[in-house]
């Protein structure tokens, strides 16, 4: 049987689904509990009995139509041999890459450090597919990546310098591209039914280097995807053309920020959308989720859509005020 999603996908008429990005995190005091008992990010998310249990714990509460792997899209650099830390306040901090390490990565050694990545999603799968949910695995898109691994810390404060197109990033997206693909066909080996590509920091590029960082290298991903007969879905967040990427990169679905205006998105593109809402309204009153959550389902009434956010649910976010969005989404449908 279809999941919901892939309903969706296939026909317009269907009902909406719903899942949010950052569905698992601190937002959820269950989720905190088990995080101050586990204070090195990257061996929680190596944890598969405990990964497993974050992974179900937003479905148990909000009864989501799709699971998200609890994992970190840094965790491709660190099982590459660059080291990663989670510095509290700070984010994530990685240190200097070293081309000797990184050109003698053996497949073997890189899957069985992510194994229980693997694991996670396999467990995790078991417990959902009485109820048809997606399981949702996910990569970071090489640009976004390789922007961690030479600016060794977050970009946000824009804190960071535009690269040479030269040797060395070739090489770094080069091995990118190839255990990308590696971890991507183990998740969904693993029982991953759909792979979320996340390309954050896709807006901070000019339009000139698009092709070069973004059109290429995350087409490369989607093409292997639809090979292996799974659902894409890109979230370029802050690009200035979704369009242009949709005709560019061609993937099943587009995640869309909550920058872009929606009605251009509508009017410009064809194939199945997701996202958009501020996460920052669910931090207001209920009047105005219930007014952002009707004018995206009115927007898109009639394409095929997705609901979620334009980029993770935020760590100050009421539980309850997800409770009462996902009520908003499913009584607009009468389901
Ligand atoms: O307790 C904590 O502080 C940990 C917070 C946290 C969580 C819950 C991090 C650190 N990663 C995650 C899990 C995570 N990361 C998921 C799990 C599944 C889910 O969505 O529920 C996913 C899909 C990611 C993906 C991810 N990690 C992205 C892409 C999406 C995005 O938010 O833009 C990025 C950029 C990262 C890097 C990262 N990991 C964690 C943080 C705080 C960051 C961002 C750092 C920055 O701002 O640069």
């Amino acid at each position: 049987m279809n999941t919901l999603i892939q309903s969706c996908i296939n026909n317009k008429f269907s009902k909406t689904p719903i899942w949010l990005m950052r569905q698992a995190g601190r937002y959820l005091p269950e989720f905190r509990f088990i995080r101050k008992e586990n204070q090195d990010f990257i061996q929680l998310c190596l944890n598969t009995q405990l990964a497993s249990e974050i992974t179900i714990q937003p479905i148990t509460r909000f009864n989501f139509d799709a699971a998200i792997v609890f994992s970190d899209i840094l965790l491709v650099p660190y099982a590459l041999g660059q080291s990663v830390n989670f510095k509290k306040d700070f984010g994530p901090s990685l240190e200097k890459i070293d081309f000797k390490i990184l050109n003698d990565v053996k497949k073997e050694n890189f899957l069985k450090k992510l194994n229980p990545v693997y694991e996670t999603i396999k467990q995790t799968k078991t417990k959902l597919s009485s109820n048809n949910k997606d399981m949702i695995g996910f990569v970071g898109a090489p640009w976004t990546l390789l922007l961690y691994m030479l600016n060794r810390k977050s970009p946000k404060e824009g804190n960071f310098s535009v690269f040479p197109k030269d040797k060395n990033i070739n090489n770094i997206l080069m091995k990118l591209d190839e255990f990308l693909k590696i971890h991507i066909e183990a998740q969904i080996k693993s029982g991953a039914s759909i792979i979320q590509i996340f390309d954050s920091w896709a807006g901070l590029l000019p339009e000139k280097d698009l092709e070069y960082f973004v059109y290429k290298p995350t087409k490369s991903l989607v093409d292997f995807i639809k090979q292996k007969k799974t659902i894409s879905i890109c979230f370029p967040r802050n690009i200035n053309s979704y369009k242009k990427f949709v005709d560019n990169v061609n993937p099943d679905i587009i995640s869309i920020d909550y920058n872009v205006n929606p009605l251009i998105i509508r009017d410009t593109i064809d194939i199945p959308i997701q996202g958009g809402l501020d996460p920052k309204i669910l931090l207001q009153s209920k009047e105005a989720v219930k007014k952002e959550v009707t004018k995206y389902l009115k927007t898109f009434e009639k394409k095929r859509y997705i609901f979620n956010l334009g980029h993770g649910v935020l760590p100050e976010t009421n539980p309850d005020m997800v409770r009462y969005l996902v009520d908003e989404v499913r009584s607009f449908n009468g389901q």
